[in-house]
């Protein structure tokens, strides 16, 4: 009898322990201490019990009751202690927090992202590099030596000796082509600065997405098709672009390159991309053989794609970190 009421007590504990609402506290409760409850009926058993034995035993049954009902009690207190906060009105958790304003996304980067994934589906990778740069490979490795005119319109800020800011992020496609052999197909957005003085479409500080590709039997054919489904994607398929023979020093032929936008079903060009294919000297600058493979690139100004995307007229508010401005996007 004595393992029969250690082992009622235990079970019941546990049980009681393990309970998370009232109507099993009182479930327990009818089930040991009831009229037919297990502890009622254990005590039934006292009387076969040897009658020298029969006042330890009726002792220890009274513990194990006196233990079952303190459970009961705390649980049950625990148990409703816990309803109480969850419905009080001092404690109302359906109450808002407190509010947090939640930042996003600048637009600029969001145009980067954009450019980005459309580049990728083209299957383009991503390359970045250094905003601080070696003025061989913002100038010289392009083929723009130091007594060249188009140095001129290129100029940049020095920071010492031949340290400048880079001018563009053609520089990181002179690294990529230093690292590896074709094929070669990437994309490098960043940042880039200029000395110019600001106004509604300068600032010395903007951003540009370059790409290159290089292998073998690369065309003008294909630099078109890349940049005409490129815009497309990202203006839209009825978009069209036009080419227009234009010059810089790292690609021969080059071309401007203008895209179509509609205002009030009448057609109009914005000039929007610089490319070509690239010059053998900078070819011969990274030690690619330029009768083995043939190239093309392009850039454009991720500032300027947001601009005509959103409706911008002033690439200064970029810049200045106005929430009235930002909030918008
Ligand atoms: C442009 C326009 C035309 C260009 C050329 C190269 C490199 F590294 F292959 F020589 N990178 N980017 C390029 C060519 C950039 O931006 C208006």
């Amino acid at each position: 009898m004595q393992d029969a009421l250690a082992r009622l007590r235990d079970e019941t504990l546990a049980q009681i322990e393990a309970a998370i609402r009232l109507d099993e506290i009182e479930a327990a409760r009818v089930a040991v201490l009831g009229r037919k409850g297990s502890l009622k009926q254990a005590m039934r058993q006292l009387k076969d019990v040897a009658p020298d034995e029969r006042p330890a035993m009726g002792q220890l049954a009274n513990e194990v009751k006196t233990a079952i009902v303190e459970a009961l009690d705390a649980r049950r207190k625990l148990i409703e202690r816990a309803e109480t906060q969850a419905t009080d009105a001092a404690f109302d958790i359906t109450l808002p927090g407190i509010h947090r304003p939640l930042g996003h996304e600048h637009p600029l980067r969001r145009t980067e992202a954009e450019l980005r994934e459309v580049f990728a589906r083209l299957g383009f990778e991503v390359a970045e590099g250094p905003e601080v740069e070696l003025e061989y490979y913002n100038f010289e490795a392009l083929n723009i030596p130091a007594d060249h005119p188009a140095r001129d319109g290129f100029d940049t800020f020095y920071i010492e000796g031949d340290v400048v800011l880079r001018s563009h992020t053609s520089p990181v496609q002179i690294r990529v082509m230093e690292q590896r052999q074709p094929p070669i197909r990437v994309v490098v957005p960043g940042r880039v600065y200029r000395p110019d003085t600001p106004d509604a479409t300068h600032s010395p500080v903007f951003h540009q997405i370059e790409g290159l590709v290089v292998g073998e039997g690369v065309t003008f054919a294909d630099l078109k098709a890349v940049l005409t489904m490129a815009m497309r994607e990202l203006f839209g398929p009825d978009t069209a672009t036009r080419f227009r023979p234009s010059f810089f020093p790292f690609t021969e032929p080059s071309a401007e390159v203008d895209v179509s936008y509609a205002v009030n079903g009448e057609k109009r060009w914005l000039e929007l991309l610089g490319a070509g294919m690239v010059h053998p000297k900078v070819f011969e600058a990274v030690g690619y053989d330029a009768e083995r493979y043939t190239g093309f690139a392009f850039g454009m100004g991720i500032d300027r794609v947001a601009m005509l995307k959103y409706g911008i007229p002033d690439i200064r508010l970029f810049f200045e970190n106005d929430v009235r401005f930002l909030e918008q996007f």
